[in-house]
């Protein structure tokens, strides 16, 4: 067979199968006409294709090209032609009445944001050790976001290119105009609590806080943290160690070590800051901070009307977003806020 008998004979069926397609008037003509034409093992395509074998040697290049032409064509006709008769409704007119006693399609079941999984986890957790939830507003005043938390005016944290002020201004203990801000950390829920009861104290809380950061693999603007506060006779820094190893072993598992460096926070003394390990690719062992902790200030005490003398207290504050990267090994952060569901999928 020459080439060009070859192509004419896939011209000839090219223009009869887009006929066919465009003249049939419901879903089983159609399906009639693609398995006339597009069937796999006897449709007229696919015998056309078997005449390749047949075109001399040096032309079967062409002949396949032209023959990949024509059924694309052949193809995209039907496509055409089904979507023709779905859009104009012709085949549900012929389908079966609607049956009301067959079972519903099952819907996609939802799914528990793994900072939320998170949140659950360590309240149940923490619950067990004795600490209640408490909660706080995410606009607060300066006094309970630093005041309070021994942090001067004239200190740099309270700078307002470091926090988000709020143009609208608030009556605070009867003072008007009194500068507001989204909280830049859970420690404003300390003095709350403190402030709405008598010791002994053991609370955790948990919820947002906002800062100007910018977002890398490790911060984000907004995230979340957990605040826990212990106050009583004889609180000591050696139980904080041990709530906060009993966490991570809990929460992270046997494999996370945790390591305690000395730090500064104005309404803690002494200090620490608490890094989580993890290894890298190349299996090297890496540290990464996960929060502030330390023995509460007895200015804090003070501020609050405990009495410094009589109790102590520890508190510490986590990023909620590092901890269960953590324990996901998520290394990026902002995946937890792209919302792709492919990523939230595999909590
Ligand atoms: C504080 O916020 C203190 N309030 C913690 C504290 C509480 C100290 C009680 C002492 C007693 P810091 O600014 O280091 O500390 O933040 C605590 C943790 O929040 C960090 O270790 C980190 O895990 C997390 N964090 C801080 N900034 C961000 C951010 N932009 N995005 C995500 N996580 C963050």
């Amino acid at each position: 067979m020459s080439l060009e008998q070859f192509q004419s004979e896939l011209e000839a069926l090219r223009t009869e199968a887009a006929d066919a397609f465009s003249a049939a008037a419901d879903a089983a003509a159609l399906e009639t006409a693609r398995v006339e034409f597009l069937g796999a093992k006897s449709g007229r395509l696919k015998a056309v294709q078997k005449q390749l074998g047949k075109v001399p040697k040096e032309d079967k290049p062409a002949a396949g090209k032209s023959f990949n032409e024509a059924k694309g064509q052949i193809e995209a006709a039907f496509a055409a032609a089904e979507e023709r008769l779905s859009s104009s409704g012709t085949d549900q007119d012929d389908a079966a009445p609607f049956d009301l006693t067959l079972p519903g399609p099952r819907l996609p079941l939802g799914h528990v944001h793994p900072l939320t999984q998170t949140i659950e986890e360590l309240k149940d957790l923490m619950g067990r050790l004795g600490f209640t939830v408490a909660t706080g507003p995410e606009i607060e005043d300066e006094w309970h976001n630093f005041e309070a938390l021994n942090i001067p005016a004239s200190h740099p944290a309270r700078d307002p290119l470091e926090n988000f002020y709020l143009s609208t201004a608030g009556v605070v203990a009867g003072k008007e105009g009194a500068p507001l801000l989204l909280r830049s950390q859970t420690s404003t829920v300390q003095i709350r609590v403190m402030e709405s009861m008598p010791p002994p104290v053991r609370i955790i809380s948990l919820g947002r806080v906002y800062r100007p950061d910018t977002a890398d693999a490790t911060h984000y603007p907004m995230f979340q943290q957990i605040e826990g506060l212990l106050v009583d006779r004889h609180a000591t820094m050696a139980d904080l160690k041990s709530v906060l190893r009993l966490f991570a072993s809990s929460f992270l598992g046997g494999d996370v070590h945790i390591r305690f460096r000395p730090s500064f926070f104005p309404f803690t003394e002494p200090s620490v800051e608490v890094d989580m390990s993890w290894h890298d690719d190349q299996g090297n062992l890496r540290w990464i901070e996960m929060g502030g902790a330390g023995m509460v200030d007895p200015n804090v005490l003070g501020a609050v009307g405990y009495d410094p003398e009589e109790v102590t207290g520890f508190a510490f504050g986590l990023g909620v977003e590092r901890v269960c990267a953590r324990r996901h090994n998520v290394t990026d952060i902002r995946e937890f806020y792209r919302n792709d569901v492919r990523f939230l999928h595999q909590f």
